[in-house]
């Protein structure tokens, strides 16, 4: 099937430049997609939007180029809760994949053991209202309740300003609870304002809840470029994702999300996001916890 992406859609960057910084032996990249390709798996009709292709060799050849030694790729609404294009790229992976998936309280058991076989880890839940359309809490604590005893865990993705109406519900999740982008906190707002403090006392209170410190191309207003005499690109986001990595740094994953979904201003050079890593997480310690013994710990022991 021929898909047309959408108006707007910027396309990934097919040559990032290499980073200066080196990552760990073992690193993983535990946050990025693959999108189709189109033709072979097709977009999901209740998508709400229409991504270019991003094939799993695309994705294998980045990690290549990053340094990087494992994926994690996490089921992308654009594909619903049709998790081939997902599957198929952790069996091409030789291992060096896991994966998250989205499914509906329809999955079978035996369904959900294939794809343990395949290397999935987890579910993911989405609560970003441009994204998806809403899904029942209780079809969603049934899912978590069924996932749960495969030693699964569960990813979350929503806005800052939800986190309040959404706390006794992630809270009650049996199992390790995943947060995509820090909760997309606002960073025009004090990193120790009211806002980010509610997440940071989200993770302080809930020893399951970890964070993922990825997207500072999302969540920036200053963006990608550094200025004269400023260390980092994206460096508004600079002081909440160094604050989560000290504050909890055995909870903390971080991952490219390339292909990068949903970006209308600028398209990030994924070289020049792991040059943001030691910006955030700047001990060698810290950096090994960060990109090597946490997703080690989570998704292949
Ligand atoms: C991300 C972010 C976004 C998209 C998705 O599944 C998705 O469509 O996650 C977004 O638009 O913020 O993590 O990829």
């Amino acid at each position: 099937m021929e898909f047309t992406k959408t108006p707007g859609w910027l396309d990934w960057y097919a040559e990032p430049c290499n980073p200066k910084f080196k990552v760990p032996p073992g690193s993983v990249d535990a946050h990025c997609h693959v999108f189709g390709p189109g033709r072979l798996f097709p977009f999901a009709p209740e998508r709400k939007y229409t991504p270019c292709d991003a094939s799993k060799e695309q994705l294998f050849a980045l990690r290549d180029h990053l340094g990087f030694d494992r994926n994690v790729i996490v089921q992308a609404t654009c594909h619903g809760a049709d998790n081939r294009a997902l599957i198929d790229a952790l069996k091409s992976s030789n291992g060096k994949a896991r994966g998250v998936v989205t499914v509906r309280r329809s999955v079978t058991d035996a369904e959900l053991r294939e794809m343990h076989e395949a290397g999935v880890r987890g579910v993911r839940f989405n609560f970003v209202k441009r994204l998806v359309d809403f899904t029942p809490k209780d079809e969603l604590m049934e899912i978590a309740a069924r996932i749960a005893p495969l030693g699964w865990h569960v990813v979350i993705y929503f806005e800052a300003v939800d986190l309040p109406e959404l706390w006794d519900f992630f809270t009650s999740l049996p199992t390790t609870v995943v947060v995509d982008h820090m909760g997309r906190p606002d960073v025009t707002k004090p990193v120790d304002g009211p806002e980010f403090e509610l997440f940071l006392k989200f993770m302080r209170e809930h020893p399951k809840v970890w964070s993922k410190v990825s997207c500072p191309e999302r969540l920036s207003v200053t963006g990608p470029r550094a200025l004269d005499g400023e260390q980092a690109a994206y460096r508004d986001v600079v002081p909440f994702a160094k604050k989560v990595v000290d504050t909890f740094p055995d909870r903390v994953l971080w991952g490219t999300d390339w292909p990068h979904p949903n970006l209308k201003d600028h398209m990030p050079d994924d070289g020049l996001l792991v040059d943001f890593i030691p910006h955030i997480s700047t001990t060698p310690e810290l950096q090994r916890k960060l990109l090597v013994d946490n997703p080690t710990r989570l998704y292949w022991s």
